[in-house]
């Protein structure tokens, strides 16, 4: 019975295209508290991780008679296209991941549903410390610049996970692995090309990521001038892993670039009207707000010695970036 079942959502996995899985025990991760405590102390954390410890590490906060944990990875990339005026992280170019992952999970879950089981899936929206339940249920190995990455398709994979009352076989993978980043070798591809400087250790500043600080609504000037092209997120570090290099193309049509996204008109992009902006909130660039979008466009017009016409510079919040960026690229 355990192992059809097990098989059964195995097949249907693989037949939505998805080749990276594994399965782990619910359970408290006591190996990882002093590691997130020292993360804490040293302040390397931002608001956007879940900083209640003793939820991070109990797997079963979000369903307290949780037994099995199955994490999924589901790849994004269609192409590494950059565009020269400006471009979005390559995560953001479809339909959200939100919503992908969780229709697709969901189908998954029915099938233990069916058979009486519970069933929950998870996608970002959770205290799950989801890379970690990577490694160790064997969806994918940790790399240098801390993204998992798989056999077929790098890291360009968002995770996913049910939790779920049916007890499964699991083979799993020690975490003390982890620091040793077996999968990299003597490579230090990502270490030099991070922008910030912040990778090469496991205690390392992810205040300090540009992924990070694209996403944030207030940014020095010093880190305006590290925007260099970005809108929304950061690649940087991915684009120079050469486990990246001829991967497969995504399998879910719902990830597939939209033209606006993979295209995009800073001057647009600056006047955003709110019936403009429901179409990148269909994307994953949509989660911080529109003046947000609007804020980082005008860093890369600007940068590129373009002044917006003053009407489009509408608001109290871009007002005061566009005076600041005036000053800061001598316009
Ligand atoms: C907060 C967050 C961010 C922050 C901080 C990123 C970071 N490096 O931690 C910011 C905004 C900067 C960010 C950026 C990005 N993010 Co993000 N982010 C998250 C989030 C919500 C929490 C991550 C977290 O807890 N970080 C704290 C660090 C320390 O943990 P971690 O690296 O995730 O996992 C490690 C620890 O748990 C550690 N660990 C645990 N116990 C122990 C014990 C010991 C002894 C040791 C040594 C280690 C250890 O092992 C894990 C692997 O190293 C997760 C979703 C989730 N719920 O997990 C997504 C998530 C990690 N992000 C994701 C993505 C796609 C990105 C970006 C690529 C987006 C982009 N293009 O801009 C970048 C990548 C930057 C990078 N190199 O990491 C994906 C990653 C998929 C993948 N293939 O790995 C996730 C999983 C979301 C998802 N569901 O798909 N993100
Ligand atoms: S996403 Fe960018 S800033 Fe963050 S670690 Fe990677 S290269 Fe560095
Ligand atoms: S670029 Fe090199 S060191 Fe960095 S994650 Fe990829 S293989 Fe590892």
């Amino acid at each position: 019975m355990e192992n059809m079942m097990k098989n059964e959502i195995i097949d249907k996995l693989e037949n939505m295209g998805l080749s990276a899985y594994g399965f782990m025990k619910v359970r408290t991760l006591e190996e990882s508290l002093s590691y997130f405590e020292e993360r804490k102390r040293l302040d390397l954390t931002t608001s956007f991780e879940e900083n209640e410890l003793s939820r991070k590490i109990d797997l079963s906060y979000e369903m307290n008679n949780a037994q099995t944990i199955i994490s999924v990875a589901f790849p994004y990339f269609y192409d590494s296209y950059i565009h020269k005026e400006g471009y979005f992280s390559l995560y953001t170019l479809g339909k959200d991941y939100h919503l992908v992952v969780k229709d697709h999970l969901e189908k998954v879950a029915d099938l233990l549903r069916e058979k009486g089981y519970q069933a929950k899936v998870f996608a970002d929206n959770n205290s799950l410390p989801e890379r970690y339940i990577a490694h160790v249920s064997g969806t994918g190995e940790i790399g240098k610049n801390h993204m998992v990455i798989t056999e077929n398709h790098g890291s360009y994979v968002f995770l996913g996970e049910i939790l779920t009352d049916f007890i499964m076989e699991t083979e799993e993978r020690d975490w003390k692995e982890i620091p040793e980043h077996r999968i990299c070798g003597d490579c230090t591809r990502c270490i030099k090309a991070c922008p910030t400087q912040i990778l090469g250790s496991e205690l390392y500043d992810t205040k300090r990521c540009m992924s990070f600080i694209t996403q944030s609504k207030e940014v020095t000037d010093q880190d305006m001038l590290l925007f260099r092209g970005r809108l929304f997120g950061c690649d940087t570090c991915q684009r120079a892993c050469p486990f990246n290099q001829g991967i497969r193309t995504s399998p879910i049509e719902e990830f597939r670039p939209r033209e606006y996204m993979k295209y995009p008109n800073l001057m647009e992009l600056v006047s955003l009207t709110n019936e403009d902006f429901k179409r990148y909130k269909e994307t994953s660039s949509g989660w911080r707000g529109k003046k947000l979008l609007q804020r980082n466009a005008m860093i890369e017009l600007m940068r590129r010695g373009q002044n917006p016409p003053d009407e489009m510079v509408n608001t109290e919040y871009l007002r005061a970036y566009y005076n600041r960026l005036k000053v800061l690229f001598n316009l």
